[in-house]
């Protein structure tokens, strides 16, 4: 297995490695981390760059002479580094003014103040040359159902959208906006709970062209999705513009484990999907492998750097073991065997109407269902192949 380099486009958000322990029940278990420092270590691992929050840098409300200085101070190091930043998000959800959301706070003065910060630091991200300007609604929700007016919040969450979309068109700035979907956690309820909820919104936007998501494993595994089954529609709708990889281990609060260390085989698809594409061809990945993790509290700092080298790792070993099923002569067999590759064929022939498919007596009078029903599709063979390859074992 490799070692990472830049060319794997490896990024990592500031606020992972940077995560200094405190949950709900308890303070901080490790000291602050300088971004800088987290910039030199990180291309050190062999990261291709770092993302982060305006304010994983910047405090809240510094002076505009210090938020010059912290800046300046960041990109020394990146030059430093040859580090990039290809995505940047906004903070709107850990101050309290924004406990009942940015972009949906029944309090318009905040949801002005929200949104002003979010076109303030496009301008940054933009700056900093990023391609990819992610969002994500962490407070857009509620606890109960009473205290929110949901239609009037969808309209004010695209007002919201959509002012910024207009604003990096019209500055003519190289950035696509990316949604994140999360279920819960902060609110009981979020706004955009799962990718399906992201791509109907986005189909309501008046600037949708330049909008698409940022799914996160843990996110959609929290909801008892299946990721792969997420990014796979989210790159059939041509929407998959970031991705957040992590580890989850079902229902519970976000994990955020190191990418592999939840559930081993969703991850292991996830690689193959986006190393190897769909089996019959289609739209691929070509953005950076982000991972948004949070290494555990339990550890130091030497677990927060043994963990970065983690995910990094663990992607290139399932890449490798993705390769080699994809490579595998039975496994190929097996996938036409199981009709993988019949699901190409379009169902109608060319030019055959509604009308025409009811005329072919062979498709309905005259098929045997009984005989169509025998077909054995050997779907077990073949995951037990994939779960080989996964082991090592072939
Ligand atoms: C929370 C998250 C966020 C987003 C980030 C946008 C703090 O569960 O996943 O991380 O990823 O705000 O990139
Ligand atoms: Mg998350
Ligand atoms: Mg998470
Ligand atoms: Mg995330």
């Amino acid at each position: 297995t490799r070692v990472p380099s830049p060319a794997d486009r490896f990024t990592f958000g500031l606020w992972t490695v940077g995560w200094t322990g405190n949950d709900p029940f308890g303070v901080p278990t490790r000291a602050a981390l300088d971004p800088v420092e987290a910039v030199h270590r990180l291309a050190e691992l062999g990261a291709y760059g770092v993302t982060f929050h305006d304010n994983d840098l910047v405090p809240f409300g510094a002076p505009a002479s210090e938020r010059e200085l912290i800046l300046k101070r960041f990109q020394s190091a990146l030059e430093e580094t040859g580090l990039k930043v290809p995505m940047v998000t906004t903070n709107l959800f850990s101050h309290p003014v924004f406990k009942d959301g940015g972009f949906t706070s029944n309090d318009r003065s905040v949801r002005r103040f929200g949104l002003a910060k979010v076109l303030r630091n496009i301008d940054l991200a933009a700056e900093l040359g990023a391609e990819t300007f992610v969002m994500w609604g962490g407070r857009e929700g509620s606890e109960y159902d009473g205290s929110k007016d949901l239609n009037a919040a969808l309209n004010r969450y695209r007002e919201g959208v959509d002012t910024a979309a207009a604003y990096i068109k019209e500055k003519g700035y190289g950035l696509r906006i990316a949604l994140e979907p999360k279920p819960n956690e902060p609110r009981g309820d979020i706004l955009l709970p799962t990718v399906g909820h992201g791509l109907a919104f986005i189909a309501e936007l008046e600037h949708g062209d330049i909008v698409g998501l940022n799914p996160e494993t843990g996110h959609e595994q929290m909801a008892g999705l299946n990721f792969s089954h997420g990014i796979a529609q989210a790159l059939w709708a041509g929407k998959l513009f970031h991705i957040d990889l992590n580890g989850q281990r079902g229902i519970k609060y976000d994990q955020d484990l190191v990418f592999g260390h939840g559930d081993l085989t969703s991850a292991f698809f996830t690689v193959d999907l986006l190393e190897n594409g769909f089996p019959n061809g289609g739209p691929r990945y070509e953005g950076p492998r982000h991972f948004d993790y949070k290494p555990s509290r339990t550890d130091g700092y030497d677990g927060v750097w043994a963990s970065a080298a983690a995910n990094m790792r663990m992607y290139l070993l399932l890449a490798e073991r993705a390769a080699a099923f994809r490579a595998d002569s039975e496994v190929q067999e097996a996938l036409a065997a199981s009709g993988v590759f019949e699901l190409a064929e379009p169902t109608l022939a060319t030019g055959e109407t509604a009308a025409d498919l009811l005329a072919d007596a062979s498709a309905f009078e005259e098929f045997d269902a009984e005989a169509a029903a025998e077909r054995s599709f050997a779907f077990i063979r073949l995951n037990q192949l994939a779960l080989e390859h996964l082991l090592g074992a072939r």
